[in-house]
């Protein structure tokens, strides 16, 4: 049986990929189980999200017809996506190199995975399936200002590979674009598509008394390592999305430098500067590493 997991995990691996790496998604090709999966996952994770996603995030999951009707098909939900912001989501088989990746960012293009996680990783997977790129990533593709910014992040990309300081600007992607939230009239608001793609840490996140919230500081998040494999133990609050595309237009060059010259600071550690909305107990990072 392991052996049909294996295949059944990312059949993609297969596909012929184009210079830029896209992929044709072939969405004929998805079976009824991939596409029952689909709704199950977004069923469970709709039931989650109201009252924990942004706002924005909510109104643009309906505008752009994300439901419970199957996998969308990327290039019918690119139409709709590119009457609203200009961006268009292509199809790819697994992480692209950075490089290539920014270069679609730059040109409003996002790549998304065209797996679909397996049954048996319903819960979490490391790679971007589907799920996770077109639920996660998607919606916010069609807010005019985060639109704005994910395009200028790709613009910065190429920029901060040529100066050698890829590792700070996939931290500030790490903390906003993967695990943000955002500042409401309600209260915190996840926007991050880790958070938001995944059941457990969007409770996690906005509920748990163990990890950290601290107010979104630019070069703070750029020396801030973080987990790839597990929760967050710190979350960095935006207060809009204005207000975090007018930190991209801030001239990077000076804040690497002054980078460069200062200590990491590691996922669980607070500094002085913090401004801090609520210190975490971290008991269960703690509880983890017993
Ligand atoms: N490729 N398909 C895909 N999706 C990503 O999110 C992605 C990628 N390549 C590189 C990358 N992300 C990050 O390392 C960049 O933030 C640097
Ligand atoms: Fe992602």
């Amino acid at each position: 049986m392991a052996v049909v997991a294996e295949t059944e995990t990312n059949r993609y691996l297969n596909a012929k990929r184009n210079p830029d790496y896209t992929i044709d998604q072939d969405w004929r090709s998805y079976t009824r189980e991939e596409h029952d999966r689909w709704d199950r996952l977004f069923r469970r994770s709709q039931a989650i999200l109201s009252g924990r996603a942004c706002d924005e995030f909510l109104a643009a999951t309906t505008a752009l017809q994300l439901s419970e009707a199957g996998i969308p098909d990327m290039a019918k939900l690119s139409e709709r996506l590119e009457k609203i912001t200009g961006w268009r989501v292509v199809p790819v088989a697994e992480l692209v190199p950075d490089d290539v990746f920014f270069n679609h960012l730059a040109n409003r293009r996002f790549p998304a995975g065209a797996f679909i996680r397996p049954e048996a990783q319903m819960d979490y997977l490391q790679e971007p399936d589907i799920f996770h790129d077109v639920f996660g990533h998607v919606p916010l593709l069609a807010n005019p200002v985060f639109a704005d910014f994910m395009q200028a992040y790709g613009k910065g990309g190429q920029r901060a590979i040529d100066l050698g300081c890829l590792k700070n600007l996939a931290r500030l992607y790490w903390y906003t674009v993967e695990f943000g939230l955002i500042r409401s009239a309600d209260g915190l608001r996840i926007f991050g598509a880790g958070i938001m793609s995944s059941t457990t840490e969007s409770v996690f996140a906005l509920e748990s008394s163990s990890p950290h919230r601290v107010t979104f500081d630019l070069e703070r998040v750029m020396r801030t390592n973080y987990l790839i494999d597990d929760f967050q133990q710190t979350y960095f609050v935006i207060d809009s999305f204005q207000s975090l595309l007018d930190q991209c237009y801030r001239d990077f060059g000076p804040i690497y430098s002054w980078i460069g010259t200062a200590s990491d600071i590691a996922p669980h550690e607070l500094i002085e500067d913090d401004r801090i909305l609520s210190r975490g107990t971290l008991a269960y990072f703690n509880d983890k590493t017993h």
